[in-house]
């Protein structure tokens, strides 16, 4: 067997379910950001990513893809539910996102999340090479980095956090804090998409492990760990470059066609999830409308809430909420071959989603926490010519970055009613001046610059950064 250099170990292969069944398999991203990111950098240095490929079943044997080989993890049905929908997604996500929807506490889903993660850390451990680098991703693994030094104490053992990293009054509800935290701290380094988390996680380890903490290291069972912000990015030349492509640009002229060429259009473009705020949107949207701010003749919202995680009841929940609020919205205000909200719940592909942020006037990205936001930062990435307006929750990293958005506060509706008219009636050289400034932050911090600034902190030797594109 060959072993790799670099092993990238994730939830999810980055397949799309329904990929790849008779083994013919080809680069299709899921949706979510993971994939999104890691899958340019990967293609650029030989390496092998370690996921679960969906489904139950062990799987075909995955082929090689570009320099990508891929090592499957099976999960069975009863997996499945505790260490995905159960621990992951129904204890970590919402706790880590200010608990803006209860956590759910089971004692039994823990064991799974156990032993699954020990599977992906044997998995990681059976591919790397000797003294290879392994990048453990995000909150559904984070008791690998500790499992695998265990199993192979000569890797150099990188772990990267997609989503928040909780203040101690919240993480310390976790009934298995102590070994969540034990897991992580088996990395080298631990990075976060904002200082925040890592200052979160300095001030967890004093208190529950008597750690000593410096400037950006946590001292710990007489290893050094050390923790920093790698704010996560896109590809922006590439979306730059599919917005640009002529057979973009002349489906973005018949979206527009289609939605009315004289009206201003709002987008949102969301997985159908809980933290995402498309509750409050449709809520400020509604009064818009009530209050007569906007009308439906020349004004329209554009939603698209990619169906995600809904095995998950919450989810399921939230999707009959929304929808009966669209409907609600479209049955008070639309007209006939009018409506208010052009709701849609299905995935789109890349040019598509290109598509839509070119036909945008105002692109409405409204978290109640996210760790990041890709969309944002491929909406400004999309906008060649500079126009669009971006309207920004504080509590998405990606309002750090992206400064000169229309930032808003989603819980306060007024505030987010007079951000929302505030960037459909703006000068449209005040809004060139603030996309020019998201632009050029955005050029110079893409995901290439992300991969650099992680992999360089990771192995100080520079040897894992070389292998980048400069
Ligand atoms: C997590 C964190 C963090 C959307 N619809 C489709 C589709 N997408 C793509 C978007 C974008 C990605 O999915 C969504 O990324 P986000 O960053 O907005 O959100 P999460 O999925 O919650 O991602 C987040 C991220 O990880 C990265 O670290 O930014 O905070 O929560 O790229 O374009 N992709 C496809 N079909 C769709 O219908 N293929």
């Amino acid at each position: 067997m060959r072993r790799s250099s670099l092993v990238v170990v994730a939830n999810r292969l980055p397949l799309d379910d329904n990929a790849a069944p008779d083994g013919a398999c080809e680069w299709r991203r899921s949706p979510g950001g993971l994939t999104g990111a890691l899958h340019t950098i990967l293609q650029q240095a030989p390496a092998t990513w370690v996921g679960w490929g969906g489904g139950q079943a062990p799987g075909p044997r995955l082929p090689t893809v570009g320099n990508v080989r891929l090592r499957p993890v099976a999960l069975t049905a009863d997996e499945q539910r505790g260490y995905y929908e159960g621990f992951a997604n129904s204890t970590l996500w919402p706790l880590y996102h200010d608990a803006v929807q209860q956590p759910v506490f089971q004692r039994e889903w823990w064991d799974t999340y156990r032993a699954v993660n020990q599977r992906f850390a044997e998995a990681a451990a059976e591919v790397a090479g000797r003294h290879a680098a392994v990048w453990v991703q995000d909150y559904h693994l984070q008791l690998v980095p500790r499992m695998l030094r265990e199993l192979r104490p000569d890797l150099l053992i990188g772990f990267f956090m997609h989503i928040p990293f909780p203040p101690p009054e919240l993480f310390m509800q976790l009934p298995r804090r102590v070994e969540l935290l034990h897991g992580m701290l088996g990395a080298d380094l631990v990075g976060f998409q904002r200082e925040q988390a890592a200052h979160n996680l300095a001030q967890l380890a004093q208190k529950l492990l008597g750690a000593e903490t410096g400037d950006h290291a946590i001292h710990v069972g007489g290893r050094t760990v050390r923790t920093g912000a790698f704010p996560v990015s896109i590809d922006v030349a590439e979306m730059a470059a599919l917005a640009a492509r002529p057979d973009v640009v002349a489906h973005a002229g018949k979206l527009r066609h289609d939605l009315g060429e004289s009206k201003r259009v709002l987008l949102s473009v969301d997985r159908l999830d809980y933290t995402k705020g498309i509750e409050h949107r449709l809520t400020a949207y509604r009064e818009l409308l009530r209050d007569g701010h906007v009308k439906v003749r020349d004004t329209v919202l554009v939603q698209v809430a990619v169906p995600s995680r809904e095995r998950v009841e919450s989810y399921r929940d939230l999707r009959d909420r929304i929808e009966g609020e669209v409907g609600r919205i479209n049955g008070e205000y639309g007209r006939v071959g009018e409506p208010a909200i052009h709701y849609l719940n299905q995935p789109f592909d890349r040019a598509q989603l290109a598509a839509l942020y070119r036909t945008a006037d105002v692109m409405v990205v409204t978290p109640l926490r996210d760790g990041m936001n890709l969309v944002a930062k491929e909406f400004v990435a999309a906008r060649e010519d500079g126009s669009g307006a971006l309207v920004l929750s504080e509590f998405a990293g990606a309002a750090a970055e992206l400064s000169t958005a229309f930032l808003v506060n989603p819980h306060d509706l007024d505030g987010l009613k007079q951000t929302l008219m505030r960037a459909l009636e703006a000068d449209p050289a005040d809004l060139r001046a603030r996309m020019s400034g998201m632009r050029r932050h955005l050029t110079e911090h893409d995901i290439y610059a992300w991969a650099r600034a992680y992999l360089t902190a990771l192995d100080q030797t520079g040897r894992l950064a070389q292998r980048l594109p400069q």
